[in-house]
Order: C-alpha cells, then sequence, then structure tokens
C-alpha cells in the first residue's frame, strides 16, 4: 500500500514536472517566435529572397521565359507558400559559389538554396546554419575520351579544372596529397568559365559534384566525346543554409523540407492534399496538413503551412520527377540512389510530425 502510494506520488510530481515544462516550452515558443527577425523581415517585405547559383539546369536555372527552375528554386517555392501562402511570393538572387556566403550573411537572402554542401567549417565558422539535405551529391570527374584514361588515379600530372570556393576544390587538393599524386588545379570562379576551358582543351579533366557534371555533359557541344569516371571521391550532402542565431526561421526551413519528405512518405500530394485534408483519418496526415494539431502554430505559421507547399509545389518525389525525371532537361534516375526515401532504399527520412 505504501509501496504503491509512493509509486502514485511520484507519477503525480512526473505528471507536475511534465506540465511545468510544457507550460515553459510554451513559454519559450512564444518568445522564439517574437524573436525571429528574418520572418518578421520576410512578412514585411511579403517576398522571400532566396539565393541561387547562376546556371545550374534541373537545379537552379532561368527558362526562355526568364523564370526560374529546378529542385532548389521549388524549395523556395515551397517555402514561400509554407510562409507567405503563396509561392510565387520568392524572388531568387544569384550569386557564383564565392559570393554565397557573403550573400547570406550580409542578409541580401534569407536563405541559400542552391547545392551547396553541408561541412563542419561552413556550419561552425561562417555564421551560417545548415538545415537539412534536399540531394544527396558526391564529387566526380570528367574526361575527354580521346585521353584513354579510365579511374581517378590515372590523372597523374594533369591539368584539372574547377570552381573557386567550392569543397571540390579543397576534396580534389585532399585526395590527390593523400595519394602523393602530383596535378595542376585550374581554378575558375563559374560554371560557365570551368567548363568552357575544359571542353577548349585547357584542362585534361573537370571535376565537381557528380549531378553538375551530367548536367553539362549533355550541354557540351559533343557529348559523345566525353566520359564520368566511375569514382566518386567524396560524397557531397547538398541543402539549403540561413543565418546562425535564428533558430525560428531555421525550424521554419527544416520542417518545410521534412513536411516535403514526409508527404512523400505519407503518399500526399499536390493533387490530394486537399482531399485528403478533409477526409484522412489518420492522425500524422491529419497534423501535417493542419487538420488538427496546431503544427504550424508552433513554428510561428499558419496550421496550413505544409498544406500549402504540398498543395502548390507538391512533394518530394513530385519536386524530383519535375526537374530531374523522365521528360526534364537534365535526368538523374532516382532508382538505385540515394535520393529516395528510406523505406525504398534511399537515405531520405523525415522527423515525426507530432
Ligand atoms: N557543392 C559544392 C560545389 C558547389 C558548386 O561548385 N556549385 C557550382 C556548380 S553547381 C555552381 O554553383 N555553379 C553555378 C555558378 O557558378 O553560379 C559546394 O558547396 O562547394
Amino acid at each position: 500500500m505504501g509501496h504503491a502510494t509512493g509509486i502514485t506520488m511520484k507519477r503525480a510530481a512526473t505528471r507536475a514536472l511534465a506540465a511545468g515544462l510544457t507550460l515553459a516550452a510554451i513559454a519559450l515558443g512564444a518568445a522564439g517566435q517574437a524573436s525571429s527577425a528574418t520572418l518578421d523581415t520576410v512578412r514585411a517585405r511579403g517576398r522571400i529572397l532566396c539565393g541561387v547559383g547562376e546556371s545550374f539546369p534541373g537545379f537552379f536555372a532561368a527558362d526562355s521565359n526568364g523564370r526560374w527552375q529546378g529542385l532548389d528554386v521549388d524549395f523556395c517555392r515551397a517555402l514561400a507558400a509554407a510562409v507567405l501562402g503563396d509561392a510565387e511570393k520568392v524572388t531568387f538572387a544569384p550569386a557564383t559559389p564565392v559570393a554565397r556566403f557573403p550573400q547570406l550573411q550580409s542578409g541580401e537572402v534569407d536563405l541559400l538554396s542552391r547545392s551547396v554542401t553541408w561541412t563542419l567549417s561552413r556550419d561552425a565558422a561562417l555564421g551560417l546554419h545548415f538545415v537539412g539535405v534536399t540531394f544527396h551529391d558526391g564529387q566526380g570527374f570528367m574526361v575527354r575520351k580521346a585521353l584513354g584514361v579510365a579511374h581517378v588515379s590515372e590523372l597523374r600530372d594533369a591539368t584539372i579544372c574547377t570552381q573557386s570556393g567550392t569543397t571540390t576544390e579543397r576534396n580534389l587538393a585532399d585526395w590527390f596529397r593523400a595519394r602523393g599524386i602530383g596535378f595542376s588545379p585550374v581554378v575558375f570562379e563559374t560554371a560557365p568559365q570551368a567548363v568552357a576551358a575544359y571542353e577548349s582543351g585547357r584542362c585534361d579533366a573537370y571535376t565537381t559534384d557528380r549531378s553538375t557534371l551530367q548536367a553539362r555533359l549533355g550541354a557540351m557541344q559533343d557529348p559523345a566525346a566525353h566520359v564520368i569516371l566511375p569514382e566518386t571521391i567524396t560524397s557531397a550532402l547538398n541543402g539549403p543554409v540561413v543565418r546562425q542565431g535564428d533558430g525560428q526561421w531555421a525550424n521554419i526551413v527544416r520542417w518545410t523540407l521534412n513536411a516535403l519528405i514526409g508527404a512523400e512518405a505519407r503518399g500526399i500530394t499536390s493533387a490530394n492534399a486537399e482531399q485528403l485534408r478533409a477526409t484522412s483519418t489518420h492522425p500524422e496526415t491529419r497534423r501535417m496538413l493542419g487538420a488538427e494539431g496546431g503544427l504550424g502554430r508552433m513554428l510561428g505559421l499558419s496550421d496550413s503551412w505544409a498544406y500549402e507547399a504540398i498543395r502548390q509545389v507538391g512533394n518530394y518525389a513530385e519536386i524530383y520527377e519535375r526537374n530531374l525525371g523522365p521528360g526534364a532537361r537534365v535526368q538523374i534516375p532516382r532508382a538505385g540512389g540515394p535520393n529516395r526515401l528510406a523505406v525504398d532504399g534511399g537515405l531520405l527520412v523525415a522527423p515525426a510530425f507530432e
């Protein structure tokens, strides 16, 4: 009896503590929301400013009508739908890889969404904050077939074109140094300069993320004259970046990405989101679509934030297929690669919507 009472008392104490923590969390949440400088700025401006690169078809590139297209571009449209209720309320601001971090640090843009590789020094020492992974990539090499090279290790004393201010430049040096293989880097600020130099024969090889190699190969004068070597020398986790110190904005960007991936996992699409919001009985689907749970308010947004992102722009699979699937200008098959849901053998997974 005394024992049972002890347990009951402990339970009561635990409940009281939990209630206290919940209240503290709500108070903190409210304070956090009040201090999101970026969200306040975005709301006052009525638009999101999205930092992209100059041109990388499939990820970020203006089409013949001047409209930006790509996986990274669509992520910013989804964010605009989540935050402002309208996927079109976003302005794209291009910059070179060297200029992109100052562009974000100075407040010129609200985030970067442009194949930025997540590294410790960028995350910890540049005042930046990586929020997730939109595309799992890896560094590769392209050579002219006539060079007769089948592996990266055969590029001894080769001249290799790459871009400055990138992880690619650093990884290239690390990989060759670790193996005691000599080479000459030829570094350019923009991708078109690096590709043009390689194509004109100034370099024996061109190295960057494999997705870029694939995108550039299709646009070369004679694609059949070049080959992408089989080795991937490092993995590259690419995703959106915000400024450090605005936790609420980081959460909004992170959970918008989680919503796109989570929607694919739950079978929620742009076509069925409206119907599922009205009729689904699945608790997580209902919370994700704002039919119950108040999750949007916890982020400082409307409860229909994820619903608007999915309805207006689509889930991760729809965004991927639109920009990189069959029929797209650049095609990177999802099958067999890392950019599939974990349940399908890939690396994409979303935390719980609860
Ligand atoms: N992911 C690597 C490489 C980034 C990179 O080289 N990006 C190029 C190729 S996608 C780029 O932004 N090109 C467009 C431009 O130069 O404007 C990094 O974060 O450093």
